[in-house]
């Protein structure tokens, strides 16, 4: 980073070299603070306060805590020049701020203690706060988990991404059906980011190419873009858990230049400026909701090359210091590609150091495959991102240059290595052909210096299935990171009953080394702990009982074995095998061969939210919601099953439903999910599992050991063999009685008031389609589900097994993934 820029004068003014101390932590203090921020910054008495305003100056004066050490922390980084780690994600799933921020900040206690004096209801201002819901799911939550590691690991590193206007949609029900409506997160307000347009980046786009040969015969190309926009840096804190850091979270947001404006002004049409500018600022108006099929919108690739470019323009120009060699790069940063949404980078990065800062291409691109590494997410092929030829031309014609020239070095070289075996060459190459595009993930595995799937199943596969040529041709390149997940936001504070019961068994330090939790294996076996461990399970149930009542108006019985589904809609996951297993269940009691007094009382409860152009997914929560309301209300039932499905699942919303969890449904067709990361959250607040041998489910069952986890499903092997000899879903509806009458049901319109038509499409598809082979697991499933039934009737049993759950499920802490980064790919130590 280039030298702060202060005058003489102000530099050596006693308070500049000493910008800021943090406020005293005392009650005193804080209410002192927080009342001058109310008046001050909100411009309001305590007396005629709105809840939003005593929400905001609350979160002012956490910032003010934690503002030394957050500048410190930037002048550090800088100074320090080591070798630190830019994150680059399109989403980061962050939840709500303020108790991550108290709690870092070792200030939760004061503040309470603050507010009580002020008479003011802490938990009320909590609810005032809008989560920021800047992703779609797994792979946006775990960016977030990702920083919030890197910070209470003391890694130097900065995350970059976009400030969405609008969030992921907020989900409404309409007739049992999803209604999308716009998250306008920031209505009232963020008092968590620091916008800095003055530190705004130009980003160009469209025009063309031009070359030029100087006298030595030298060629160069310029290019000559058509518009562009300004990304305005928004700054977000990032505190490290009682560490003492402050990291920094940088999201961009598009605003329309006032040359780009003036230009078409001058020309004497306002209205056309007008729309211009609004053009300009789409590009960071909406989070696009799709998680799986890429639509090859235009915006969207104008969204992924407006934040890389802006990040990679602010890391060279900003954390740089003025004298640095570029050749040195790869010792001094890696760009953490977080899957293919960024991977247009790589080509941005080349161009920059041969277009703009004049170094021979094979230097750059040397440096390039040392200071890039790729996660992918994914194995459903469909998921693979794919840009259109003509669309990248248009938009990035420079880019589609470089990306062609990437291409052609590349296949020579592989052409040197393997003959020229054609259809290797056109299975390997970047450039697919009908329609002519660009495959993210081949150019984001050729650049890269690493390429890592985020489960050990799913690296296998991605090296064996996915991209079994370049393992060939890279050898080394591929490696794998188990995801992870932050036990401060998801243990600590989602279930702060546990985490005393914890730091009250092994002491406090399991909080940042989330191994020792190993030590609660012996207390497993003693049965006043497991009493408590019962009370706490029993007490966030209460917990959340309250909150669905209040959010929704829903009754959850406490004594119900609480079964939850929480992840987006998506065929591969097969909520729809979950809801085959409640029909079987009511009809067998409707029916009469199962006596409803018989049944082990269970809730279910399902969460999650459909891409809202995904009819499949959009008609699977209609018909979630069309079961609960026949179950619920059927009085031959006698309330002993029950189904929830609040609307609108999010952060906020997960952090009571999982530690209220009984039982976890992690049941995606093995082979298909990538990792999860519910399922470990589920695991660590003591909810046992039934899942399929897919993603880290494998890696939990192989910790906990089968004993406390229900496993059920074809392993993936036997997929592909299933696959390869030809499956016949009707074949299964034939052989199973039970799968008979739960499709038979569903076909004959009892959930949709005797119209047989409503749910024909899901019966259809499940009976001559079933691409995620539910009917074939479905057996299966139902025989583990009567073995938790079973199992949940010793209470005590299930009490220790789930207790073994928590201690053995350390690993699944996000400090451990990101102590995997560093040693395999990143090698960037912690500072002191
Ligand atoms: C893909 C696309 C495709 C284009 C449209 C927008 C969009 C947005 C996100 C994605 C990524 C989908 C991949 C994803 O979220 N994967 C999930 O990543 C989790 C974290 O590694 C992992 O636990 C889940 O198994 C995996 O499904």
């Amino acid at each position: 980073m280039s030298a702060q820029e202060s005058t003489p004068a102000a530099a050596s003014h006693p308070l500049a070299l000493a910008p800021v101390a943090a406020p005293p932590a005392s009650v005193d203090g804080f209410v002192r603070e927080f009342l001058r921020n109310l008046n001050f910054e909100r411009g309001v008495a305590l007396s005629s306060s709105a809840p939003n305003d005593r929400y905001m100056a609350l979160a002012y004066t956490v910032r003010d805590y934690l503002m030394a050490r957050w500048l410190e922390d930037q002048a550090r980084q800088r100074e320090l020049q080591a070798k630190g780690v830019c994150y680059l994600s399109a989403e980061y799933l962050l939840g709500r701020q303020l108790d991550n921020n108290l709690l870092a900040a070792r200030l939760t206690e004061v503040a309470t203690e603050a507010m009580v004096a002020c008479g003011i209801d802490i938990d009320e201002l909590r609810q005032q706060e809008v989560e920021p819901g800047l992703g779609n799911g797994g792979l946006g939550r775990l960016a977030a988990c990702f920083i919030d590691s890197l910070a209470t690991m003391s890694v130097p590193s900065i995350g970059y991404g976009i400030r969405y206007e609008y969030g992921i949609f907020r989900q409404t029900f309409v007739d049992g059906q999803q209604v999308e409506q716009p998250d306008a997160w920031l209505t009232l307000g963020s008092p968590w980011e620091f916008p800095h347009p003055e530190a705004a980046q130009k980003i160009f786009f469209g025009g063309h190419t031009e070359k030029t040969t100087d006298e030595q015969g030298v060629e160069t190309t310029t290019w000559v873009p058509g518009w562009h926009v300004l990304a305005v840096p928004y700054n977000y804190m990032v505190p490290g858990y009682h560490n003492g850091r402050v990291n920094t979270l940088r999201l961009w947001r598009a605003v329309a230049s006032n040359a780009f404006d003036l230009r078409i002004f001058n020309s004497g049409d306002y209205e056309e400026a007008v729309r211009a500018q609004t053009f300009a600022e789409n590009i960071s108006k909406v989070l696009y909701p799709e998680d799986s099929t890429p639509q090859g919108k235009e915006l969207r690739l104008q969204q992924q090359y407006f934040f890389v470019a802006a990040s990679i323009a602010d890391f060279l120009d900003h954390q740089l210091s003025a004298d640095f060699d570029l050749e040195n790069l790869p010792e001094r940063v890696i760009f953490q590609l977080n899957d293919t949404h960024p991977v247009i980078a790589v080509p941005e990065f080349m161009r920059v150091l041969v277009d703009e800062r004049g170094m021979e291409w094979d230097a750059a691109w040397a440096i390039t495959q040392k200071c890039f590494a790729y996660t992918c997410h994914t194995l459903l092929p469909e998921a693979l991102e794919v840009w259109p030829v003509d669309l990248l031309g248009r938009l990035l014609p420079r880019h589609l240059e470089i990306i062609y020239r990437i291409n052609e070095e590349f296949l020579l070289e592989v052409r040197e290595r393997f003959g020229d075996d054609e259809l290797r060459i056109r299975n390997m190459s970047i450039i697919s052909e009908n329609p002519r595009s660009v495959r993210m993930a081949y150019l984001a595995t050729v650049a890269g210096a690493k390429v890592n799937g985020v489960a050990e199943l799913h690296s296998q596969l991605l090296r064996e299935k996915v991209l079994p040529d370049f393992d060939e041709f890279y050898p080394g390149k591929f490696t794998n990171v188990t995801n992870g997940v932050t036990p401060r936001r998801f243990v600590r504070l989602a279930n702060p009953g546990l985490a005393g019961l914890i730091t009250e068994a092994l002491g406090a330090g399991w909080t940042v080394d989330l191994e020792r939790l190993r030590g609660l294996e012996a207390f497993a076996e003693d049965p006043e702990f497991r009493v408590k461990f019962a009370e706490v399970k029993r007490a966030n149930k209460r917990i959340l009982s309250d909150v669905l009542r209040e959010r929704d108006g829903f009754v959850l019985n406490e004594d119900h074995l609480l079964d939850v589904m929480v992840k987006r809609l998506h065929e591969y996951k097969r909520q729809m095998l979950k809801l085959l297993h409640i029909v079987t269940e009511y009809e067998g009691i409707v029916s009469g061969r199962v006596e409803a007094s018989s049944v082990q009382p269970r809730t279910f409860i399902f969460g999650a939210k459909a891409a809202p152009g995904y009819a499949m997914a959009k008609r699977i929560i209609h018909l979630i919601n069309a079961v609960g309301s026949v179950v619920n209300d059927d009085p031959r039932v006698e309330g002993r099953l029950k189904v929830l499905f609040p609307p609108n699942y999010n952060v906020t919303l997960a952090e009571r439903v999982i530690p209220a969890a009984d039982l976890s449904e992690q049941i995606s067709l093995a082979g298909k999910e990538a990792s999860g990361t519910g399922n470990m959250k589920f695991a660590l607040n003591g909810a046992l599992t039934i899942g399929t041998d897919d993603g880290a489910n494998v890696e939990i069952r192989e910790l906990v050991g089968d004993d406390n986890f229900f496993l059920f499903g074809m392993t993936e092997p036997e997929v592909e063999a299933l696959w390869a000899k030809g499956y016949k879903p009707a074949e299964f509806y034939q052989a199973d009685s039970g799968l008979r009458r739960a499709i038979d049901l569903i076909a004959s319109g009892a959930f949709s008031d005797g119209d047989r038509s409503v749910f024909e499409p899901v019966v259809s598809n499940l009976l001559y389609d079933d691409r995620f082979m539910v009917l074939a697991d479905y057996s299966s499933y139902i025989a583990e589900q009567a073995k938790v039934d079973a199992a949940y009737g010793d209470q005590d049993a299930w009490t220790r097994a789930s207790i073994l759950n928590v201690a053995r499920t350390g690993f699944f802490s996000s400090d451990r993934s990101i102590r995997d980064y560093i040693d395999r790919i990143w090698h960037t130590p912690p500072i002191l």
